[in-house]
């Protein structure tokens, strides 16, 4: 899967690198293309935001920026918007996402983006939960950490195999060693079984 990810803060994603992801981008089952929006301005102080018209609090991104920026793609996925207005990232939603071959995600920043873009260029609108962040970046990185676990090939079998089978039903805690800590023993009848293994 390819995630082009339009952003005013490109240096965010580069934490994606490592873990989880490292591997599958090595394995060449997800690839990571981030667009700065900035380098779209044709202001000679690369201004990319304005005050918005009939007033209200701080500034918008410019339509004609991001719209550039899109431009610029060759990819032709799903547009996704991370918006506080969206609709709720769920796990149903992760695995629908996870069956497409490109997405492309859109974060905004400062108090959002003219709306006459996002009517041209977006299908969808996501939203990670009902609490206020300063930028669409952080949504944009949960959204890609979810669906690549989905991506066939960058989970072990085995994880996605628990997690279907449990479904959250069978959740229950887990130990591993010291097998005492603080005093505290593993439950008996954990400890027969692990020996079994060995
Ligand atoms: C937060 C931008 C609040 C704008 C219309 C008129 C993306 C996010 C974000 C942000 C506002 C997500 C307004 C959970 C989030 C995100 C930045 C305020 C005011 N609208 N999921 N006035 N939480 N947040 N808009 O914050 O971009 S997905």
């Amino acid at each position: 899967m390819k995630f082009s990810i339009l952003t005013l803060f490109p240096e965010m994603f580069e934490i994606l690198e490592t873990s989880i992801l490292g591997r599958a981008k090595k394995n060449n089952l997800i690839e990571i293309e981030t667009i700065n929006i900035r380098d779209f301005s044709k202001d000679k102080h690369k201004k990319v935001d304005d005050t918005p018209y009939g007033g209200g609090a701080g500034m918008l991104i410019r339509p004609d920026v991001v719209y550039d920026a899109y431009t610029s793609l060759n990819n032709k996925g799903k547009v996704i918007y991370m918006s506080p207005q969206g609709k709720r990232l769920t796990q149903d939603k992760v695995k629908e996402l996870s069956r497409e071959k490109e997405l492309v995600i859109l974060c905004g920043h400062y108090e959002g983006i003219d709306q006459r873009v996002l009517d041209k260029i977006v299908d969808e609108e996501i939203s990670i939960g009902d609490y206020v962040l300063t930028g669409g970046e952080l949504p944009a990185m949960v959204l890609i950490d979810s669906v690549s676990r989905y991506v066939d090939g960058v989970l072990s079998n085995e994880s996605v195999k628990e997690e279907s089978f449990s479904e959250g039903l069978l959740e229950y805690p887990q130990y591993t060693r010291p097998e005492i800590f603080l005093n505290e023993k593993v439950p008996e009848v954990l400890i027969t079984r692990t020996s079994q293994k060995y």
